[in-house]
């Protein structure tokens, strides 16, 4: 199975109409001037952001994308019609990059943000404008200019103040489901979760906070294992990690080995990423007794030298969720206070925003560069080395 939230797309601008050649003949008026109108304007492909939308599956079917070129010029300095700009509509949140270049070309990060991704082509001229005093019936038009092409990558990350990160079976997608309104689906088995999916917790009128549930993460995952290394990358987007570990493994492994393992991987993925703010949050609570959790939390403090915060819960039961959201959302309304009042701490923020983009994609550039290799030794007549990018992730709002 294939899993991808990115889509290559096509652009091609409107070319501009050509000038048109045309003299004035009327009745009685043998000799009448030069009267060919300018051609219109070519079309313009803009990208906007929506809301309404949440994912880029629409741009995986069609993949080129025209407006319209503007019409000729024509007779009695009549100018071509202008050809209509083309928006299209992506969701909040979508990165451009230029195949070619690899450029980030931008990013639409509020809804209604529009950027020009393509200009469309200049007007021709018409004859008209080339009549000079010493050239009174000229021969003389333009042709209108191409529109500009390109091939983009579109990129959705998730946006989500919260990740949700831990091994499969931590109990992820109950909490996400005990926590808001949507609906993951949630079973006793590994990988049940294959996309990852939004909640909106809704913690009173005024104050929510939208929760993502990602696929499980195993050993290897910053190689490649497992569901892979795209979902680290949407982890990239949160303000704050909940790592849910299950306190009661069927496998009765050890819940701080299930600490450690993914410290690593999100460490060696991208050591930003590593820097982000994590609570740890031990769940499904309800399988151990009271002293078996203190001694948990207590080797979790000697053993690990964790010093973040601690939540204990049981998804099933409800039980200690209520105190998880509201400390999140405080937590989230001070960052974003400091946020506003202090530009250090913004611009802190976007430094390890940029740096977590940057070591994500280097260490998804180096997987699939490594995959290529492996690739071109085992069976070097394979040209087929895009496996990578055909993902699709279906998210859902509430
Ligand atoms: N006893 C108990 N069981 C739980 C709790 N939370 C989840 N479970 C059970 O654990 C199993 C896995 O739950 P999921 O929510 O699907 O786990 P997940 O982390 O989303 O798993 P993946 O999607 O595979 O990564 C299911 O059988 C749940 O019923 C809990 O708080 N207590
Ligand atoms: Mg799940």
């Amino acid at each position: 199975m294939k899993f991808v939230d990115e889509a290559v797309i096509k652009v091609t601008a409107g070319k501009g109409g050509n000038g048109c050649m045309s003299f004035r003949r009327e009745k009685y008026i043998p000799k009448g001037g030069p009267d060919g109108g300018d051609g219109g304007d070519g079309g313009s492909v803009y990208l906007e952001a929506n809301e309404s939308l949440n994912t880029l599956i629409d741009y995986r079917y069609t993949r080129h994308y025209r407006a319209e070129s503007g019409e000729q010029g024509s007779g009695k300095d009549k100018r071509g019609k202008s050809g209509q700009d083309l928006v299209l509509q992506v969701p909040v949140g979508t990165t451009v990059l230029e195949v070619e270049s690899g450029d980030v070309v931008g990013d639409l990060t509020h809804a209604g943000d529009r950027l020009l991704v393509a200009q469309g082509g200049f007007h021709g001229l018409g004859n008209a404008r080339f009549k000079s005093s010493v050239n009174r019936a000229p021969r003389q038009t333009s042709d209108g200019s191409p529109g500009e092409e390109f091939d983009f990558r579109l990129e959705l990350k998730l946006l989500a103040d919260v990740g949700l990160l831990g091994l499969p079976n931590a109990g992820k997608s109950t909490m996400v489901s005990a926590i808001s309104a949507a609906t993951p689906k949630i079973a006793d088995y590994p990988f049940t979760t294959l996309i990852p999916s939004l909640g909106v917790v809704r913690i009173d009128a005024m104050r929510s906070f939208v929760a993502a549930d990602i696929p499980g993460l195993i050993a290897g995952a910053a190689q490649g294992e497992g569901l892979g290394i795209r979902f680290l990358k949407h982890l990239t987007r949160n303000r704050l990690l909940w790592h849910l570990i299950d306190v009661a493994p069927l496998d009765e492994s050890d819940p701080l080995d299930a600490i450690e393992v993914l410290t690593e991987e999100i460490e060696e993925f991208s050591p930003a990423l590593g820097r982000r703010e994590r609570w740890l949050v031990l769940n499904k609570t309800d399988l151990i007794s009271e002293d078996e959790l203190n001694q948990l939390i207590f080797r979790v403090k000697e053993e690990l030298g964790w010093q973040g915060k601690i939540f204990c819960t049981s998804g099933v039961g409800k039980k200690g969720v209520d105190e998880l959201c509201y400390a999140t959302v405080d937590w989230l309304e001070e960052r974003n206070r400091l946020e506003a009042e202090d530009e250090e701490v913004a611009e802190a923020e976007l430094e390890l925003q940029r740096d977590m983009q940057r070591e994500s994609r280097e260490s998804i550039d180096r997987l699939a560069e490594a995959r290529k290799l492996e690739r071109q030794q085992t069976q070097p007549a394979d040209e087929d080395d895009d496996d990578d990018h055909e993902v699709e992730v279906i998210y859902t709002r509430e």
